[in-house]
Order: structure tokens, then sequence, then C-alpha cells
């Protein structure tokens, strides 16, 4: 235990108005016996600098409910650190929605990379097999057969295996027409597929008439464009 009762500010930046955590947080630090300092409502980033300077805390905490704990938390070490207190600690306590989006959104952009990896080797294999289409005049048939004629194929191999499953790739080919099937290593076992050799589009239609110019000015502003 140290020989001093620990110091800490419970401080409500920024205009949010739910005060009961922090209260119920003050007072639960208090009978833990630490010195609390609570700053009430609605204080800016320098206010609460100023605060933990004059009452020389030990700790800096904010309870931050309107979803801006990120910015207010900045703006607080940044006044802190203006006053010379860069190395205080700051807790951060309150609706914090960076904690859903590490358990909820992290998993769901993960999974997508997986397919957007898979994605970009199938078009990688889809365009060894343009080359070789160009050279031997038809494409591969196997996998294995095919990333023979490419310049790094066993480095290939294993970067595709850590997403996709190599078992399930089929590559199929003959002179006209090819096709590469696999299943990305997802939860889903996603199944991607394409078929080549995909047909150039090219557009052949005019613009029927220029047109109109739009125009902008400060008293238009939110007006409908005039024809
Ligand atoms: C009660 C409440 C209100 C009351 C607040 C009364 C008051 N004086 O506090 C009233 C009705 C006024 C209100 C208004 C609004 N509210 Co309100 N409110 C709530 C509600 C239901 C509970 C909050 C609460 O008191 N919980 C009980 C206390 C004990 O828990 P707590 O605050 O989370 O604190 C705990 C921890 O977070 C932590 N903690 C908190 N601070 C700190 C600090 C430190 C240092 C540490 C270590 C820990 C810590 O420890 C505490 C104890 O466990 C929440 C939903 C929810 N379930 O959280 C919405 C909620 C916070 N409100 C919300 C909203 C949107 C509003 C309004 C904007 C609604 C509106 N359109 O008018 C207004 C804004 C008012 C304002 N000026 O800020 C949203 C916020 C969304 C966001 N941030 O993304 C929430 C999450 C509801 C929701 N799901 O949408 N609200």
């Amino acid at each position: 235990m140290p020989d001093k009762p620990i110091r800490i500010l419970v401080a409500k930046p920024g205009l949010d108005g739910h005060d009961v955590g922090a209260k119920v947080v003050a007072l639960a630090l208090r009978d833990a016996g630490m010195e609390v300092v609570y700053t009430g409502l609605h204080q800016t980033p320098e206010r609460i600098a100023r605060a933990a300077q004059d009452e020389a805390v030990d700790v800096v905490g904010l309870s931050v409910l309107s979803g801006a704990h990120v910015v207010l938390t900045r703006r607080v070490a940044d006044a802190l650190r203006e006053r010379g207190l860069g190395s205080l600690p700051i807790v951060v306590g309150g609706v914090i929605a960076g904690a859903n989006w590490q358990f909820r959104v992290k998993p769901q952009l993960e999974a997508s990379r997986k397919i957007y990896d898979a994605t970009m080797d199938m078009w990688t294999l889809y365009d060894l097999q343009m080359r070789n289409k160009e050279s031997t005049g038809g494409y591969i048939n196997g996998l294995g057969a095919l990333l023979a004629t490419g310049e790094d194929g066993p480095a290939l191999k294993a970067r595709m295996a850590e997403h996709v499953d190599l078992n399930t790739i089929a590559v199929v080919g003959d002179d006209e027409k090819f096709k590469i099937e696999l299943n990305v290593r997802d939860k889903d076992r996603t199944l991607l597929k394409i078929k080549g050799p995909i047909a150039r589009y090219v557009w052949t239609g005019t613009v029927a008439a220029p047109l109109p110019e739009a125009s902008m000015s400060s008293d238009g502003m939110g007006a409908p464009i005039r024809r």
C-alpha cells in the first residue's frame, strides 16, 4: 500500500449530461480509501487539466457516455501535456464504443480480409491463364500445372494457403475457355468462382445532349439546379 492515499480526479468532459456513473465510481473509489475530486458536468479539457494541476492528483478519470471519448481523451491528454503533466495516467469509463468495435466489427473485418485476399489470388491465377493463352494458344488444366508457369509458384501457393483451402481449388481449361473455383478458409467457406476469358466490353454509345452546367452561389444553396 502507498503511504498516502491515491488522489483521483473524476471528470465529465464535453456536453455529456450522464452523471450517475461518474458519481457511482467517485463514491466507490472514496469507499476504497482514495481521495476523490469530482468536477461536475460540462468541463472543457483545459479546465480538467487545470483541476488536475491545482488538486495535484495522481490519476485523471474521465467519464464519457456521449460517444466522443476518443476526441475528448486526446484533448485532455494534450491539455495535460501543455501543463507538463503528460505522464499522468488517464482512465476512461462510460459508453466506450471502441470496445464494441473490437468484439463485433473486427472479426467481420478479418473475415472480409480473407475473402478479399482470396479474390486477389484468384485474379493472379486468372492472369496466369491469360498469359498462357498468349504464349501457348491454350488455357491450363490443374492448379499445379498453372502455378508452374508463373515466376514464383511456390511462394504464391504458400501465400494462398493462408486464406484458401488448396484442396478445393479447381482449375479447368481448354483451348477456348477456363474456370477457377475455390473455397475461402472462413467460417462460411465462401465459394469464389470465375469463368474466363471475360469479354472486353467497349461502350459505343454517344451522349444524346450536353449535360446542363451546374452553378452554385451562396444564395442558391439548397435550391434545385435550374435547367
Ligand atoms: C440514464 C440515462 C440517461 C439519463 C441520464 C441521467 C443522468 N443524470 O445521468 C437521461 C434520460 C437524462 C439521458 C439522456 C440522454 N441520453 Co442517455 N442513457 C441513460 C442510460 C439508460 C443509463 C446510463 C446510466 O446512468 N447507467 C448507470 C451507471 C451506473 O452506469 P454508467 O454510466 O455506464 O457508469 C458505469 C461504467 O460506465 C463505468 N464508468 C462510468 N464513468 C466512469 C469513469 C471512470 C473513471 C471509470 C473508471 C469508470 C466509469 O463505471 C460505472 C459503474 O459501473 C444509458 C444506456 C445504458 N444502458 O448505459 C443511456 C445512454 C448513455 N444515453 C444515450 C443517449 C443518446 C442520450 C441522449 C442523447 C438522448 C436524447 N436524444 O436526448 C440524452 C443526452 C443527455 C445529455 N445531455 O447528455 C445513449 C448514448 C449513445 C452513445 N454514446 O453512443 C445511451 C448509451 C443509450 C443508447 N443505447 O442509445 N440518458
